[in-house]
Parts: C-alpha cells; sequence; structure tokens
C-alpha cells in the first residue's frame, strides 16, 4: 500500500529550468503552479498522504523531485543527478525521507535520476541516458539488490531524456510504453499496453493505489489504462512539460 507521495513545489525560477527544446512560448510559472496543485489534488485523490517539500528558488528543476531519490522496500537512495544544476536538489529530499526509510547514498562519479529508475514486482529497471551512467546503476543494485529487487540496464536511444520518458509502471505487473521507443522484449511482465504515436507523451502516466493520473487529451490511452482496471485522473501538466516534466517526475511514492 502507497502511504505517502512527497510532491515539491515550484520555484519562481522555474522559468530557468532546463530544457531539451526552448519552448515556443516561454513558461508562466503561475500557471505552472496552478497546473502542479491540480496534479497534486489529482493524486491525493488516489490515497496517499501528500507531504510538500518547499520549492528553494536556487534549483529551477527542482519541482521535478522524482529524480532526487529511489525509494522502495524501507530504502531510500538518495540520487546524484546527472545534470549539475540539480546536485544540491536532493539534500532536502534526503531530509523529507530521513525517517521514512532507511537513507543511502552515491558519490561521484556515479551519477542517476530517479526518472531513469522504472520498478514493477521485482526488477528494478534503470535507463543509461545522459543523467544515469553505469556505476549510478550498479550503487542501486548495491542498495536494492538486497532487498530482492533485481537491476535490469536499459539502452536508451539518443534524444531520449530518461526511461520514464517514454514507458510508466502500472502496478506490477503492467508496464504503458510508448509505440515504438523500446524493444518489446525489454520487460518481464505479464502485460505491456502501448500508448498509440499521437499520444507518446501519455507513456508516462502515474500509477498509484488502484488509479492512474494520465495525461489530458490523450483518449487512447486512458481507454487502455481504464481497460487494465485503472481508475484514470487526466491531468494537464502542459506548461511544465516545457522543461521536459512529464507526471511521474512530480512525485515520489513512499511505500
Ligand atoms: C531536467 O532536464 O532535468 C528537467 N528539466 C526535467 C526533468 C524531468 N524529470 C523526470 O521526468 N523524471
Amino acid at each position: 500500500m502507497i502511504a505517502l507521495a512527497l510532491v515539491r513545489g515550484v520555484p519562481s525560477t522555474f522559468a530557468r529550468a532546463i530544457s531539451a527544446r526552448p519552448p515556443d512560448v516561454p513558461i508562466d510559472v503561475a500557471r505552472a503552479r496552478a497546473q502542479h496543485a491540480a496534479y497534486v489534488a489529482a493524486l491525493r485523490s488516489l490515497g496517499p498522504t501528500i507531504v510538500e517539500i518547499p520549492a528553494d528558488d536556487a534549483f529551477p528543476d527542482c519541482v521535478f523531485v522524482e529524480d532526487a531519490a529511489v525509494v522502495a522496500r524501507g530504502a531510500a537512495l538518495i540520487a546524484r543527478p546527472g545534470a549539475a544544476s540539480r546536485r544540491g536538489e536532493v539534500d532536502a529530499v534526503a531530509a523529507a525521507l530521513a525517517g521514512r526509510a532507511e537513507i543511502h547514498r552515491m558519490e561521484a562519479p556515479a551519477t542517476l535520476d530517479g526518472g531513469d529508475v522504472l520498478r514493477a514486482g521485482d526488477s528494478i529497471y534503470v535507463g543509461l541516458s545522459a543523467r544515469t551512467n553505469a556505476a549510478g546503476a550498479a550503487r542501486l543494485a548495491e542498495v536494492f539488490g538486497p532487498r530482492g529487487l533485481a537491476v535490469r540496464t536499459v539502452e536508451l536511444p539518443p534524444g531520449v531524456l530518461h526511461l520514464k520518458s517514454v514507458c510508466s509502471p502500472l502496478g506490477n505487473d503492467c508496464v504503458l510504453v510508448a509505440a515504438g521507443a523500446l524493444p518489446a522484449s525489454t520487460f518481464r511482465v505479464a502485460r505491456v499496453l502501448v500508448a498509440p504515436p499521437d499520444e507518446a507523451r501519455a507513456a508516462n502516466a502515474m500509477a498509484c493505489a488502484g488509479g492512474a493520473l494520465v495525461a489530458a487529451r490523450c483518449p487512447e490511452t486512458q481507454a487502455l489504462v481504464e481497460a487494465a482496471g485503472l481508475r484514470v485522473v487526466p491531468v494537464d501538466t502542459s506548461e511544465l512539460a516545457k522543461a521536459d516534466g512529464a507526471l511521474t517526475c512530480l512525485s515520489i511514492l513512499v511505500d
């Protein structure tokens, strides 16, 4: 059972967050904050208690809290994010997790972003990306291997920011993947759902308890997720997407 979800506020500096491609229309921080508040309300409606870490204006990307830690089976691995400008984000997240999980750290040269980590059942898949390196994946295995979780690496195609930019877990035995993004054999799960090409962004859904937040205006993916037995709550995070954020990156579930 998911007891708790950590989220983090949108800083006033959010318009300076990293973006692979500068948006045509600049980020509107007030709109991003309104969308974030709606996301948090939607997540709360799925059941977890929400703990909100205050935003820190020194870190424009801090709202993407998922990247700061990986939490499973009572342990939290505090990440060393691949982007140097994001490394200072992790201290507040570690402080919020202290007392809720056993804290583990990682050191240079290891790098890892939580967005590259997908857990399904007894497996943890980790994308090797521009943000997460082999030493980061090895540290993940060191911490979670003894907890009965097998760590499996996934090579990401160039241009994909994070593993979960193209897929996300829907419970323990089901993964949602963007059409054509990864080889069919990537995941050892009973069921793989495929988001159609014109809804690729919906491949990042935020599952929690018996429900899932799914990108707004993606009806086919919403129907697929519903047919898999999850209650779907559509959410619009288009302003956060201008800085390459999707749905999982806005929270950390602590079970
Ligand atoms: C970054 O480039 O690091 C942020 N602008 C976006 C991070 C999104 N994180 C995620 O999907 N887990």
